[in-house]
């Protein structure tokens, strides 16, 4: 079972999604600048809390799983911002548990799917996100700079993120986004290996925002990235598999 196969079905399930797609009702809620809250950390690394059930590679990660309560105890252990999946299929996410989180804690969250067009671009921003994630191995290069200006039509932040140094350098030719995120999940294996942070680091623009994501479990790991030059860490299923996120978190 390879990544890029699973990628593939993901992606045509999303077709199908937005194909299907209603837009709801916007929620009020307030706004808060996630690029802000990253640039301005007090931790050795910014921290991007996820709020994940399961995923492909790893099942189910937590049972009784309630959002609202993962993500207030990632606030109370001061989080810099929160990734929320709302990826139903393969993560037992849902966009309502964004909405929900939006509704009780003030970090800026981060909407965490496969963002393939347009419209889902706008229903982030209807339910509430404060940024997306757009994958540079899913989009060409030109679309996801249109993506990517219409979420900062919307007053959204993106995330984009790659997962090798020529996707990097694809998508430097048309657009230097402000957060660049290096995925070290290697897309042959399956496997994680934050090798590829310090590998692709030399290609980040000097004044892009650059978050390491995904195979990050103990102190090492995050002495090691930030070696490597990343300014922030995007955390999911080692502080999801924690019985205490606020503790495991805390400073
Ligand atoms: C978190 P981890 O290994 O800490 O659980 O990884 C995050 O990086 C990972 O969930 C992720 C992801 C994605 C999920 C990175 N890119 C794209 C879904 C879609």
């Amino acid at each position: 079972k390879r990544w890029l196969i699973v990628l593939n079905k993901i992606i045509e399930t999303k077709k199908q999604e937005v194909a299907n797609l209603v837009l709801p009702d916007p929620v009020q809620v307030e706004k808060v600048s996630f690029l802000e809250a990253l640039a301005n950390s007090n931790r050795m690394l910014s921290l991007i809390a996820e709020v994940k059930k399961a995923s492909p590679s790893k099942g189910l990660i937590q049972r009784n799983f309630n959002p609202v309560t993962i993500a207030k105890a990632y606030e109370a252990g001061k989080a810099d911002a929160l990734s929320v999946l709302t990826d139903e299929q393969y993560f037992m996410g849902h966009r309502a548990y964004l909405t929900e989180i939006k509704q009780n804690v003030n970090l800026p969250v981060l909407r965490k799917d496969f963002i393939i067009d347009e419209l889902q671009v706008e229903e982030s921003a209807r339910i509430g996100a404060d940024a997306i994630l757009l994958i540079g191995e899913v989009l060409e290069p030109v679309h996801l700079k249109e993506l990517y200006e219409q979420a900062g039509e919307l007053g959204l932040d993106c995330l984009v993120e790659v997962h090798s140094a020529e996707t990097l350098e694809q998508i430097l030719r048309v657009l230097t986004p402000q957060i660049i995120g290096v995925n070290n999940r290697n897309l042959r294996t399956f496997e994680t290996s934050i090798t590829q942070t310090k590998d692709i680091a030399p290609l980040i623009p000097k004044d892009s925002l650059f978050v390491s994501e995904s195979g990050i479990y103990e102190y090492k790991d995050l002495t090691y990235v930030k070696e490597a030059g990343a300014k922030a860490v995007l955390v999911g299923e080692s502080l999801m598999k924690q019985d205490n996120q606020q503790a495991a978190i805390g400073n």
